[in-house]
């Protein structure tokens, strides 16, 4: 929510909404950065660790709006984004003074390759080389995101101290947590002679993927563990969530256990990934339809192997995510249904569920058609790279970037049927979604069906119902290509959870194996007459029910 007119959200803006955030029954808030940043990505480089972006005011602004927050019993998860900083940075700018600056060691720096080219074929997030050459000095540095995100280096025990030293200004101020960007890459697996080697090549040119070279690297717990011995364990009942790109479910425990982990949860990337197409020419940009089966294997081991010792965050969205409606629903039609068989889908699940803003009215992806009206530098470089280097044609790159791309989760929240979708009385710094006349929150607010009542009702359920936070999970009709069902069960109690992902009318049929005597409904997206059967039913498009079998 834009406050000033300016066309950027912001701090003021978010204090005035926090009466919304608690009518849904919100209990923590994840800010992404607000750091001061020159916004080469979104505020995911930052050049100032204690410092706001001005754009998004000040810091007597930020005490506001946290003190706002603690008096609606409201937690505060900040975004700490310490594998790199901003090229802006003092840090990096000392370290570009000369090789034997006192900050040199701050970042990872290397000699040329053999051929004179960058030390390795590591390709960055965000397309070309993760190395960028650095002529003053005659040395490359590493950044596995953009060129202005050079990767600090956690090798060196300074970094380490002034990263825990930010730590703490943030949490002596009282918030409560921190969401950790791309924790899992920090440890770089150098050699003994202080190299980084080459990764394997799984596609044609020189470039290869470089990010399963650097995540889960060798010192990665010994870094973490330090980190909750300097900081963590020195204050009461913070919030960690560590965002883990390639973690297997046995790395999810060994950061998340209950006993000897160093994190309370981690984001893993594997269902984001059950709709890339397969391959060396698949991933995230290439159009593929979700897997049912696939999906449900990936979510089951989730669900069964941390369950007891780990713990889990759902979500089917971020800020780097599509919309899921769009995604894995029906944003046309069946907006409504499916939005709210997704919600449930995700709220029966054990875990602490994220609700990405928006996500609870529904909103949709954005129908780009220019790739102008595109914000994010991982969309725009890929575009470049794709039209130009790989000749491929924009109007097909451009429907990858509707479909995929980051910006799709960006464009204003949508409060009003007002111009600009109510964000700002100014004009946004992206293009809000031509939908908002029909998307928003006044809209939602006034209708008691609408996606976000029941929203708040499944935040409810949650918060009355152990057996949604301790139940044990198990799947069923694991080969059933529409439904997706499952039972959580707690002692004597089972909750039916059952889902149809699809816009079909397939069968429900409970297994033989499960009996009950009676069954209660909690929850559904459709009405449904009082002499309805939960044994077997027939599902409408993108139904969902909750049942209790007693
Ligand atoms: O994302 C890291 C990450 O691995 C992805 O979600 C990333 O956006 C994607 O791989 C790009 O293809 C985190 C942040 O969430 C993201 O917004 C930042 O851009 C990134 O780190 C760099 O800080
Ligand atoms: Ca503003």
């Amino acid at each position: 929510m834009d406050s000033n007119g300016d066309g950027i959200g912001d701090l003021n803006g978010i204090t005035s909404k926090i009466g919304y955030l608690k009518e849904l029954g919100v209990d923590v808030v994840w800010l992404s950065p607000i750091y001061r940043s020159p916004n080469d990505d979104n505020g995911y480089d930052i050049s100032g660790y204690r410092e706001i972006m001005g754009d998004f005011g000040t810091m007597e602004d930020f005490d506001r709006m946290l003190d706002a927050l603690h008096a609606q019993g409201i937690k505060l998860v900040m975004d700490l984004v310490v594998n790199h900083t901003s090229d802006e940075h003092d840090w990096f700018k000392e370290a570009c003074q000369s090789k034997n600056n006192p900050y040199r060691d701050y970042y990872i720096w290397s000699r040329p390759g053999e051929d004179g080219g960058p030390p390795n074929n590591w390709e960055a997030a965000f397309s070309g080389s993760a190395w960028e050459y650095h002529q003053p000095t005659g040395e490359y540095y590493l950044h596995m995101f953009s060129k202005k995100q050079p990767d600090l280096n956690w090798e060196n025990p300074k970094v380490r101290a002034e990263v825990y030293d930010l730590m703490r200004f943030w949490l002596d101020k009282g918030v409560d947590g921190f969401r950790m960007d791309v924790i899992t890459l920090i440890s770089k697996p150098f050699t003994p002679d202080g190299r980084l080697p080459s990764a394997a090549i799984v596609r044609d040119g020189f470039l290869q993927p470089g990010f399963s070279m650097v995540a889960n690297g060798p010192r990665l717990f010994e870094f973490l563990r330090e980190m909750n011995r300097e900081v963590l364990s020195r204050y009461a009942g913070l919030i960690t969530v560590g965002e883990a790109p390639i973690a297997t479910t046995q790395q999810g425990n060994e950061l998340t256990d209950i006993e000897t982990g160093v994190l309370d949860m981690i984001f893993h990337f594997e269902h984001m990934e059950a709709d890339y197409a397969k391959g060396i020419d698949g991933g995230k940009w290439v159009p593929a339809s979700l897997d049912l089966i696939e999906f449900k294997d990936i979510i089951t081991r989730w669900q069964v192997e941390l369950h007891g010792r780990g713990w889990n965050s759902l979500y089917l969205c971020n800020h780097d995510q599509p919309r899921p409606v769009s995604r894995f629903g029906d944003e046309g039609l069946y907006r409504v249904e499916s939005a709210k068989m997704l919600a449930t889908f995700l709220h029966g699940l054990q875990g602490t569920p994220y609700i990405y803003q928006g996500e609870e009215i529904g909103m949709t992806n954005m129908p780009f058609s220019s790739i102008e009206q595109c914000r994010d530098i991982e969309s725009i470089n890929m575009y470049r790279v794709a039209t130009t280097v790989q000749g491929k044609p924009p109007e097909q790159v451009l429907a990858a970037i509707r479909a995929k791309g980051r910006d799709n989760a960006r464009t204003p929240m949508q409060w009003s049927a007002a111009p600009h979708a109510g964000f700002t009385t100014g004009v946004p710094w992206i293009e809000a979604n031509p939908n908002s006349k029909e998307v928003n929150v006044d809209a939602a607010l006034a209708d008691p069906n609408s996606i976000f009542h029941f929203y708040r009702q499944l935040i409810a359920l949650r918060k009355s119902n152990r057996i949604l936070v301790d139940g044990e999970y198990s799947l069923l009709l694991r080969e059933h290509r529409e439904i997706y069902a499952y039972m959580r069960t707690l002692g004597a109690d089972r909750w039916l959870i059952v889902c149809n992902f699809g816009a079909g009318s397939p069968e429900f049929s409970l297994p033989n194996s499960e009996h009950f005597t009676s069954a209660r409904l909690v929850i559904a997206n459709y009405p449904l007459s009082p002499t309805h059967e939960a044994r077997s039913f027939t599902l409408r498009p993108y139904e969902a029910r909750i049942y209790q079998l007693l």
